[in-house]
């Protein structure tokens, strides 16, 4: 209630969902990604709510120091970042072309970091990070090496950056999301060409956006949202 938040990748999926959860909570909710139509529409939709659309692409710095001064020129401050632009990428590591990796490097690792920079400065006591990763972002498994890979950096920047910011109260969540049903897939560079959707098994956006505004009033350390309690991933049970 009266906080200021920022979600990246809000042009859909689970970024989308977590923006109309915020802003459904009271929070002013600023949605960032490329796609200035879809935001526009979400915008619209979100009217009684006051959601901001910002054209950003989280791999430009600029681009993101330009949207942070928005936010701080339309709301005068910022409580709570949720780090959740992303992208897939298939293939097997004997196959993996180094300037996919390079460029989903750049929107799953460099594009939190870019925000995260951008914001620190302008967040104080009480404020959240919430970075979005993946159930495979903790165990890597065959097929999608580079996208875990792309994962695990981000994972490393949240637990520096958790002690480093502790003493200023500002918390650093990681959210770990199994399958979840949005155009992830459909979205997801590949080697090769193969088949695309998503899975029909999946929790649903809705769900993980609980989560992470859930994560917004209470900053834990670690949040997973799969559809088991337990999980298992190449053999290793995870939690
Ligand atoms: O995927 P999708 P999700 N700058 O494709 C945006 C993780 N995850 O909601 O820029 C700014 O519907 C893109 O917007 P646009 C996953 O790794 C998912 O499932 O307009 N934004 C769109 O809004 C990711 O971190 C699953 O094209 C950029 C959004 O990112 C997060 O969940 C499982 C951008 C992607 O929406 C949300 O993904 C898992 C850029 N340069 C983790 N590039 C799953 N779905 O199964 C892309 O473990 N975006």
């Amino acid at each position: 209630e009266g906080k200021v938040a920022v979600v990246t990748g809000a042009s859909s999926g689970i970024g989308e969902a977590a923006v109309l959860e915020l802003a459904s909570r009271g929070a002013s909710v600023v949605a960032a990604a490329r796609s200035a139509e879809k935001l526009k529409d979400l915008a619209r939709r979100a009217a009684a709510s006051g959601v901001l659309a910002v054209e950003t692409d989280v791999s430009d710095r600029d681009s993101v120091e330009a949207m942070i001064e928005r936010v701080l020129g339309e709301f005068g401050r910022l409580d709570v970042l949720v780090n959740n632009a992303g992208l897939g990428l298939s293939g097997r590591v004997a196959e993996l072309r180094a300037e996919d990796l390079r460029y989903v490097f750049e929107v799953n690792a460099v594009g939190p970091l870019n925000c995260m920079q951008a914001a620190l400065p302008h967040m104080g006591r009480g404020g959240r990070i919430i970075n979005v990763s993946s159930v495979v972002g903790k165990r890597a498994i065959p097929k999608v090496g580079g996208y875990c890979s792309t994962k695990f950096a981000l994972n490393a920047l949240s637990d520096s950056l958790r002690v480093e910011v502790a003493d200023r109260g500002i918390s650093v969540t990681s959210v770990y999301p199994g399958t979840t049903r949005t155009s992830f897939r459909d979205n997801s560079r590949r080697t090769k060409d193969e088949k695309r959707g998503w899975r029909p098994k999946g929790v649903t956006p809705d769900k993980v956006a609980k989560k992470i505004a859930a994560a917004a009033e209470k900053g834990p350390r670690d949040v997973y949202v799969t559809l088991s309690d337990r999980l298992f991933v190449a053999g290793v049970t995870l939690f």
